[in-house]
């Protein structure tokens, strides 16, 4: 699936260098933001059929021109030529049915990232030539917010505009049943000032080992500050979903309140006031937003993956103006759902996440050899990531039992933060009450997982564990659990 495994070769030619030999080129510097009002919802997917219990949709990836910026149309790839694609909708125990046309100049495939789908619905299984056809059909299981994207030379077609948000509905919401619920989808594209084309030219030390941010974030595929009127005092239910190559979107909300009623795999067993979350590629939040009396902000704030070569500035996403008077807020339940704990592990096992360059094993020795101001040129040196010492599809195939409970420490034994997504399955944090698909690795740290092989039809055979910084992935940080 990954057949691009390409060891890279960094260049000198693009760095800042410090005094120490440590510095990667800066983050690209975010572009001034307009203020626009309302905040458009992405299209939703027309349902073809009237049958009970089941969407069907159609679903072509294409090139397309979509506005990065305003005024200055970008060609992209596109899921029926919008960016984000439709927001695919319906309830859990529902069958969702896509047909999906590939009319992109290369193989792709769609993942649906964390739902429990069949192994061969995952996309890993069922690559689609161009001009070629292929029919998804699974059970949605689960409650939740969810997103599909391309498998197949992943990082370039994500960040081209291939992403869209899944939305499962619950029978019987817990909270504020008569709310209706809003996507925002956060990404981030490099793109040229003048033109709004993609940048290509910019491929640089720091988008190899960092992987690759823009100078634009986008809300629902359009850079903005989104400005919308609201009642003081009524809450928003936002499914937020950060779609970005590798941006790690720390947001804050000033001025009102957010709780958080539901992560990757919807709601929470009670609701967590916050003012800050820290969202990474993948993954996922459901937040109740209540304006204040005055202004209330969602911002993004900078975020430092490594060594000060993290994301740049921050920016507002959205603002909330309470300029339509004021509404009492309606009380929130104190529990939503209740989590039921993963049984006895069965065994524990270590999964570690590391870098190599020609063989160094982590970026301080190799920087303690010369920095990477010494790398590149004729040395041609090769940055590789690893998981458990090799790259894939080197990488030791884990082996697992369906219906079993493991418990992985995941360390992180490298310099810069990683987040880690499991295909087909949910994990929980140890000690936490939350199923999830995508977690963060901080570098440096073991983060201890109990993962819950669960015993369901077709769900045998290879499945995948990566970065999902997806230049991580293309370089290599793929593993494979067949679970038997
Ligand atoms: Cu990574």
């Amino acid at each position: 699936m990954f057949k691009r495994l390409l060891p890279v070769i960094l260049t000198t030619s693009c760095m800042g260098m410090g005094t120490n030999g440590t510095q990667l080129p800066a983050a690209p510097t975010l572009l001034p933001t307009p203020i626009v009002m309302g905040c458009p919802q992405p299209t939703q997917a027309v349902n073809l059929t009237t049958q009970p219990k089941v969407v069907e949709v159609d679903l072509t990836a294409a090139p397309a021109q979509h506005e990065w910026l305003a005024g200055k149309p970008t060609e992209v790839w596109a899921y029926n030529g919008e960016v984000p694609g439709p927001t695919l909708r319906a309830k859990v125990g529902d069958t969702l049915r896509v047909h999906f046309h590939n009319q992109l100049p290369e193989t792709t495939s769609v993942h649906w990232h964390g739902l429990r789908v069949p192994l061969a619905m995952d996309g890993m299984a069922s690559e689609v030539a161009p001009g070629q056809s292929f029919t998804f059909e699974f059970k949605l299981l689960d409650v939740g917010t969810f997103w599909y994207h391309p498998h197949t030379n992943t990082a370039v077609q994500v960040d081209r505009g291939l992403y869209g948000a899944i939305v499962v509905e619950d029978d019987q919401p817990p909270v504020l049943g008569q709310v209706a619920d809003e996507v925002l989808v956060l990404d981030d594209v490099l793109v040229q000032a003048n033109s709004g084309m993609m940048d290509t030219t910019a491929h640089d030390m720091r988008m190899d080992v960092m992987g690759s941010e823009g100078n634009v974030l986008l809300v629902n595929g359009a850079q903005a500050t989104r400005e919308i009127a609201v009642k003081a005092g009524e809450p928003r239910l936002w499914r937020l979903v950060n779609a970005a190559n590798s941006r790690y979107f720390s947001l804050q909300l000033d001025g009102g309140t957010m709780i958080r009623v539901g992560g990757d795999r919807g709601w929470l067993t009670a609701p967590e006031t916050v003012q800050t979350l820290l969202l990474v590629p993948g993954e996922r939040a459901e937040v109740l937003v209540t304006a204040g009396a005055t202004t209330t902000t969602l911002r993004v704030l900078p975020f430092e993956r490594m060594m000060g070569a993290g994301s740049s500035g921050g920016a507002d996403l959205v603002r909330l103006q309470p300029s339509l008077g004021t509404a009492a807020t309606p009380p929130l339940p104190d529990t939503l759902r209740p989590f039921t704990p993963p049984g006895a592990s069965i065994l524990t096992r270590d999964v570690v996440f590391d870098e190599t360059m020609n063989g160094m094993h982590d970026m301080t020795s190799m920087m303690s050899q010369g920095g990477m101001g010494n790398m590149g040129g004729t040395n041609g040196m090769m940055m590789q990531f690893t998981i458990n010492g090799a790259s894939y599809p080197n990488v030791p195939v884990l082996h697992a039992h369906l219906g079993s409970v493991e418990t992985w420490n995941v360390r992180n034994d490298s310099v810069m933060a990683h987040p880690l997504h499991l295909h087909g399955f949910a994990f929980a944090v140890h000690g936490q009450s939350e199923w999830k698909d995508t977690v963060n690795i901080p570098a440096g740290q073991t983060v201890q997982l109990d993962v819950l092989f669960d015993d369901r039809q077709a769900a045998r055979g290879m499945w995948m564990y990566h970065c999902h910084i997806l230049e991580h992935a293309d370089g290599g940080m793929i593993g494979m659990v067949d679970v038997e």
